[in-house]
Parts: C-alpha cells; structure tokens; sequence
C-alpha cells in the first residue's frame, strides 16, 4: 500500500454492543476496496478479523483487530472491536488511537446496553462518531424506531442522513437527505431513482432537522437560512461536517453489512464527513525527566513519537506492537527510545496488519498506524521517541480485573510452564492478571468475566499446549480465640540415645484487636525455663500460627504468656522447647477458637432502576448497606460492606441483574466472626481437604 499524507488518513473504530455486525461490516468494506478478493463469513470462520481459533470457534470477536484498506484516494485504518463485555479492554486500547468512531447499531434489537457503553466511551474520550443501523434486511427491521430510541437518549445530536426505502417490507434503498436524491441497490451496485412520493412526508422533516444543525454552525448561513434561501448541498455539507468533528452532530445512516448493502455509502460517509489526525487538535504528553507538558500537532516536521495500543504474539513473526504515530515519521532501521522502560528499541521490519496478513513497509507516517516486531521491552500503552525529542503520552486506562479464579495445572509437574504460558499472555492482554498467592499458595488469574478467563485458558492449550482447571480462589480466613487458657507444653524423649527435653506452661489469651497478629510475653521468673531456651519458646509458637487448630487457616490476635515450665541439663535444647511451644499451641482448640472472614467494602455503580434488586442481593449476601450516593446521569452508588465469601462470582451475577450495566469495585476492610453456621461448613472443607 501506497504512503499516504496525514490528511487522507481516517483511523476508525467498528464499536458496538456485540453480534450487531461489525466484523461483517469491516469485511464489507475490506471487499469493496478490493483489499481482499473473497467477502469472509463469521459462520464460516472466514472473515479476515476473526482469525483466532476460538473466535472462529465461538463466532465473536475476541481481540481488537486493525484492517487498513484504501478508499477515495484515502486510506481508512478500521479497527474491528469486540462488542462481548469481557473484551471491554480491547475497546479502551482502541479509542485510544482513533481519531473517530462508528457505532454499529441493530435495526432489531436498537439501542441496548452495548450501543449506550460506545457511546459514553466515545463522550469519554471526545472521539467524533457515526451510527451504522445494520441488518436492514431483517424482518423487523425498524429504522425509525430505532432513531427515535437514539433521539430520547442523546438529542439533537442524532441527524439521520438517510431514510431507508422499505418496499413490501424488503430493504431497497434509501434515501439521501442531504443531496436529496433516492439510490436503489441493484446487485452489489446502486442506481439512482427519484425519490418515492409516498416517502416525501418522512423525508422533508429530516432534512429540515439537518438543514437547520448547518444553519445553526455560522451566522452568514444562519442569516442566509432565515432569509428564505435554500442552503446548497455544499454549505450543508461543509456545516455539517463541522458539526461531527466537534462530535456536536452524529450522522446515522443504515444498511446490511452481510448483503453488503449502504456499506460504500458509509466507507464514502467516513472519508467526508470524520476527521483526519489532529484535525480535532494535537495531542499533550510530558517530558520523560522534567515532566514538562510536551505539545505535539501530528507534523511530520516534529519529532517522532508513537503510543503502542495493542501488542499480539504471531506464531511466526513472534511479538508485534501495534502503535500509531503521533508525530513525526518511523523508518526501519533506526534506534528509537521507550520512555516508559527508559530503554531504546531498535526498529527492525514494520508492517501494516490486515487481520493475521501482515504487509512490511519501510516507512509510517504521521497519524498513520502499524505494527514493528520484535521489539524488548516495549508493552501496550508504552511510548515510543526520538531520543533527541522525548515525550511520554498517558497509557491506556484499562478496566480492573473483577472476576479471579484458581488454576491448576491439568498435569502434574507443568506448574512451572502453566505460569510462564499464562505469564506470556499477559502481555497480549493487559486486562488479565497472572499471580501467585502468597498465603494459600494458589495461581490466581484475574479477567473481566468468567468467559474472559475460560478464553485465556484455551489460548494458553493453542499456544503452550498446557491445560489448566478451574477452581474457585480459596478465601483467606483467619482464626483466633475467644476465652484464655492456661495450655501446658511437655515434650519428653529419653528413650536412648541423646535425650530431648522441653517443658512450659503458657497462658493463651484473645489480643483486644485482631489486626495484630501475635504477642509473645515473658514471665519467666528464676530461671525455671533457661534464658537461651525462650527465644525457641517464641520461635516455635510463631512458626504454629501459620496452621490454626480450628479449620488450618492463620490464627491473629493471640497473646502468648510464658509464665513456667522446666528444663533438663543435658536434654533441654532450642528444638525441644519449640516441640513443648507446639505441643501448649494445640492445646488452643480449648480457647474457644473462632473462624475470621475477609469483610470487604463493596461499592457497586447501577442505573437508579436496578437500586433495590441489588441491596436486596447485597442483604441476601450478608451485606450490610452502608449508604447510597446518586451520581447523576441516572446512576446511583450503593455501599456496602460483604463477606468476600460471597462475592466470589459477583461480577458475572452482578452483569445478568444489570444487563451489564453495573460495575463494582472491591476493597478489604477488615476481618469479622463467621456465623456458627457459616464456620462449621468451613471448618468441615477443610478437614475433608486436609484429609486428602
Ligand atoms: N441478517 C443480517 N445478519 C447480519 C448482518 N451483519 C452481520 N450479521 C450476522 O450477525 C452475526 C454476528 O455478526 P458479527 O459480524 O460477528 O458481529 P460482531 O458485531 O462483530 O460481533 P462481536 O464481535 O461478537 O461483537 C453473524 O451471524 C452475521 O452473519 C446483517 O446486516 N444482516
Ligand atoms: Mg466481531
């Protein structure tokens, strides 16, 4: 593909509650550039942007996918997004680089809550945006309902462009508000026709909807409108254009990506009504060092600088880093500076990703994006510089993990390739977290959703050729106690050989708090435990505290007093003192010994009509409501302080109550008694698994 200047270049994102049809849509437009020769099917598993095994096996798009192609003498960089919730990260690294946005809307199903999360993402960012109404063919197809749906939501900023022509149900063509001409699909082609009578009296009132939104851009055309005179095509054109590159007028027009009908009228829509880089300004990062604001405006007469949005492992070429630049220009060959890891990285082959196809270039332009490979140190939401022109840009705000779970190696002995597998994909998904627990001793991966995780772990089979299972993430309980007792230690060996000797008496007793963990006091007096023996005394009862006697978990809040005990000359030793402190320690199951759970403060953000199903899941959960905090924009905060028993699998319950529309955060507060009836289960697992 030819270099093309900055201004010829629309890097778009396909956006939009999932299934409505963006990767088809993408294909549409790849065949009508001739940018591939066959159109692809998702149920085929032959689109060009649903390459990966378990996209083609689920028929959903899984990762952001790039799909340059050249239309108009431009070139359109469309990045395919997913529309499944837990892929939500792929859309956050994507509006991160698009200068614009379409969003691609059923004519069956409307506005739903996928369309509503790319349009706040859009606003969010203050990225310019089109709607796509897709699927026109289908029988209930319904274009003005689904413009009505989109006015109520977001305003005057809908502007239809087209009305779609319905004969017997059948979608014909449609109707262009704005040259005022009617264009029927005959075949892959359209032929114009006159506009159908019976369609007049929908027609005018959306022209004159949009006439006026140009009108209202300037005072001249304001004047010139409210003087009589029609506005010609080009003043509306021109007005209105203003109007979506400030993201004031979102243009909607409609079509059927599968019968890849009004898809060149949309591909014609993007090159002349979004914007080009840095047409909606320049871009502010800082100085690496001196954290001065740095200003860039998407010259290629400014130093190079690139943001790094999307990192994919190809099997062959190995890692890829896809990046768009922000200023200047990137040849191969050169040295470039990554001010993130403060490394350099050498820029060896660059290519233009279509789907898994890739292209090498030796050059990419200003506001042009591809992909370098190989590179170090280098991961998504890293900048990239000249060294002589550093500048480091804000990464990309990915969501938090909300859902973890326990893995375990299918096969004994793979652990250690499990991890580095699970590790490597991490960096392909910065959305998904691989760590060790500490405590329980668990791999613990964290995602977005439960699919999320399951697609991690058939990656991590494709690629490494490791299975893992699933369990859920153990709770860290701890233990304490609840009564003092005085627990004697006695450990006696002398049956031949060097004998062993450790006696003590220690008074167990609940600390005030059970923030702190253990104190130990000594009350020896004249000498009945050796001075050089109570260090072990200590020693050994803090290497108990790890396994409490009640269910295994830790035990907190234990003050230990050594207060008598004896010794022998010969046998006494540092060890037989720690064996005497285990054996006083076992005695603690005497103390009224009690079951400790996490409480953690959950504050869960849902629309004001979802208010009382989730404080009555909450409270169904052992929750506690501790307040309630509109937000505005009909959003509401619920506060909460739950067991973390009972939000294992919050984030998926928490999305089918919602519709998807909440989302929650986690933090720990504090530890609590676990009901009695709660305990015993617990208690009961864990001997049925320490048993095993
Ligand atoms: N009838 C009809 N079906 C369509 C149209 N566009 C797409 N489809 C079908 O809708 C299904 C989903 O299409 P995709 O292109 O995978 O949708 P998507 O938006 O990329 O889905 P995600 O990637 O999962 O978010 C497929 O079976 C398509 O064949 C259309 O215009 N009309
Ligand atoms: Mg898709």
């Amino acid at each position: 593909m030819k270099n093309y200047t900055t201004n010829k270049i629309r890097n778009i994102g396909i956006i939009g509650h999932g299934s409505e049809g963006k990767t088809t849509l993408t294909e549409a437009m790849l065949f009508n550039a001739k940018a591939i020769d066959r159109f692809g099917r998702v149920e085929d598993g032959t689109t060009t942007t649903d390459y990966d095994p378990e996209e083609i096996k689920r028929h959903i798009s899984i990762s952001a996918a790039t799909a340059p192609l050249e239309w108009n003498q431009h070139k359109l960089n469309v990045i395919d997004v997913p529309g499944y919730f837990d892929f939500v990260g792929e859309m956050a690294g994507a509006l991160r680089v698009v200068d614009s946005a379409c969003i691609v809307v059923g004519a069956v199903s409307g506005v739903i809550v996928g369309t509503e999360k790319a349009w706040d993402y859009c606003k969010e960012y203050g990225i310019p945006r089109i709607i796509f109404i897709n699927q026109m063919d289908r029988e209930n197809a319904n274009f003005k309902k689904v413009i009505d749906q989109l006015k109520e939501l977001y305003g005057t900023s809908i502007a239809p462009f087209q009305v779609p022509i319905m004969e017997g149900g059948q979608f014909t063509g449609f109707v262009d508000v704005i040259a005022m001409k009617a264009m029927q699909f005959k075949g892959k082609d359209m032929v114009e026709i006159s506009i159908p009578d019976s369609m007049k009296d929908e027609v005018e009132p959306i022209r004159t909807i949009l006439v006026e939104a140009a009108a209202e851009t300037s005072e001249e055309l304001m004047e010139k409108y409210f003087s009589g005179e029609d506005l010609t095509e080009e003043e509306i054109r021109t007005a209105v254009r203003e109007g979506v590159v400030c993201g004031d007028v979102v243009p909607v027009i409609c079509g059927s990506a599968v019968n890849n009908q009004g898809v060149t009228t949309l591909m014609d829509t993007i090159v002349n009504y979004l914007p080009a880089p840095g047409e909606c300004g320049g871009i502010t990062g800082e100085h690496p060092q001196t954290g001065e604001p740095v200003e860039r405006t998407y010259s290629s007469s400014e130093p190079f600088s690139a943001l790094v949005f999307k990192t994919v492992v190809d099997p062959f070429v190995g890692k890829l880093s896809i990046f768009k630049v922000m200023s200047g220009e990137l040849t191969t060959g050169i040295n470039v500076y990554n001010p993130n890891k403060e490394k350099v990285e050498k820029i060896n082959n660059i290519y233009l990703l279509r789907g898994k196809k890739q292209e090498s270039v030796d050059k990419v332009v200003t506001g042009d994006i591809a992909a370098v490979a190989k590179l170090q140190v280098t991961m998504t939401g890293d900048t990239l510089c000249d060294q002589s022109g550093p500048v480091l840009y804000e990464g990309i705000r990915f969501p938090e993990p909300s859902i973890s779970l326990a893995v375990v190696a299918e096969k004994e002995g793979e652990e250690e390739k499990v991890f580095s597998g699970l590790y490597r994909l991490t960096e392909e998904d910065p959305t998904f977290t691989v760590d060790k627990n500490q405590e329980t001793g668990e791999m613990l991966i964290s995602g977005v959703g439960e699919m999320h995780l399951e697609i991690i772990s058939k990656r991590l089979q494709n690629k490494f050729g490791v299975g893992v299972a699933f369990k859920e993430p153990k709770i860290p309980y701890r233990e304490t106690i609840r009564k003092s007792i005085k627990a004697e230690g006695r450990h006696k060996k002398q049956s031949g050989g060097h004998g062993q000797f450790g006696h003590v008496w220690i008074e167990f007793e609940p600390l005030p708090d059970t923030e702190q963990e253990f104190e130990f006091v000594d009350k020896i007096v004249g000498g009945v435990v050796p001075k050089q023996y109570i260090p072990a005394v200590d020693k050994g009862l803090r290497e108990c505290l790890s396994k409490g006697v009640l269910a295994g978990y830790p035990m907190v809040g234990i003050k230990a007093t050594l207060y008598d005990g004896s010794y022998h000359s010969v046998d006494s030793s540092e060890m037989a003192f720690k064996v005497a402190a285990s054996l006083a320690y076992r005695k603690l199951d005497q103390a009224n010994p009690v079951l400790l759970e996490p409480i953690m403060r959950a504050e869960v953000i849902v629309p004001d009509d979802y208010m009382g199903d989730i404080i009555g899941d909450l409270n169904k959960r052992r929750g506690r409501i501790l307040g309630m905090n509109p937000l505005g924009n009909g959003m509401q905060e619920v506060v909460a302080e739950v067991p973390q028993a009972e939000m294992a699998k919050y984030a998926t319950d928490l999305r089918s109550m919602t519709q998807a529309r909440g989302s929650f955060k986690l933090t720990f507060v504090r530890y609590e008694e676990v009901p009695a009836n709660i305990s015993a289960k617990v208690v009961e697992q864990a001997k049925q698994e320490n048993a095993e």
